[in-house]
């Protein structure tokens, strides 16, 4: 018989939503750590279903019910992550790049900014970079947040970071990139504020651009 948590993934791989429901709310209720739940339950099912899109064993349909039971899973997680009732330290504006509309990793990184005490503004996905800045000036927002999982929109990061630099907003608006194709390199090639590998890291890393 497997754990709850290995029955999250083998759920998760077979997309069935209200039983990843199911069995995220068994596990919470058997005290195990929200933490991993998500890393050894949601995500560890999620890498699978990724291996094998990689591998031409499964197809867009397959990914976009895996990710729909994903979704159903973090909804019940989010409050567990996220502290209630703290006074945000600052806002964030996220959001995943023009042309892009994978929104999971984005999604997981706000829940991480909001655990971490930042009010979150989330810009949705295929989001046009002028709209990114819209979005931080309406809402007195210091750090932009942008999402890209294709090698052939990570390069709409840059126009974000020229877009902020144009307004004349520099330093005071950050810009941070995550997603999975994105690098330190890259990051330091584009001129952004801060490059994190995971929604772990983007929370500290927000928290330290903050203090900058
Ligand atoms: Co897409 N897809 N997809 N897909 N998809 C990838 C990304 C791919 C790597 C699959 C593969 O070939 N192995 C590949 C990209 C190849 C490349 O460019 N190098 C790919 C492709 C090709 C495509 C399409 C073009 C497929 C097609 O139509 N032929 C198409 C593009 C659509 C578009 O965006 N315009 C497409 C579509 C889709 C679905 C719609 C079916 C679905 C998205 C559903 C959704 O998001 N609502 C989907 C999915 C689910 C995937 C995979 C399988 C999983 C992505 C995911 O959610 N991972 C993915 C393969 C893979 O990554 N293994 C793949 C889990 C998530 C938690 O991780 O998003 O990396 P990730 O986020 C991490 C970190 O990267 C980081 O923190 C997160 C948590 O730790 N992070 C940040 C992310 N954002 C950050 C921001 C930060 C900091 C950290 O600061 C702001």
């Amino acid at each position: 018989m497997s754990s709850t948590l290995e029955q999250i993934a083998e759920q998760l791989i077979k997309g069935k939503a209200n039983d990843v429901r199911a069995l995220v709310q068994k596990a919470i209720d058997e005290k195990v750590k929200p933490s991993d739940i998500l890393n050894k339950g949601l995500l560890a099912g999620m890498s699978i279903v990724g291996e094998r899109f990689k591998k031409n064993e499964v197809y867009v349909p397959e990914v976009l019910i895996a990710a729909r039971a994903m979704k159903a899973g973090t909804e019940i997680l989010k409050p567990l992550l996220v502290a209630a009732g703290v006074k945000p330290i600052g806002t964030v504006v996220i959001g995943t790049v023009k042309g892009d509309l994978h929104d999971i990793g984005k999604n997981l990184v706000g829940m991480m900014l909001e655990g971490a005490g930042l009010r979150v503004v989330d810009a949705g996905i295929n989001v046009e970079p002028e709209m990114m800045l819209k979005l931080a000036r309406e809402n007195n927002a210091t750090i932009i947040g942008a999402s890209a999982l294709l090698t052939t929109t990570m390069t709409n990061m840059k126009t974000i970071v020229e877009a902020v630099k144009a307004a004349g907003l520099s330093g005071k608006i950050k810009v941070m990139i995550g997603g999975a194709p994105v690098t330190q390199a890259f990051c330091d090639e584009i001129g952004a504020d801060g490059y994190a590998p995971d929604a772990a890291s983007a929370a500290d890393l927000a928290k330290a651009l903050l203090k900058k």
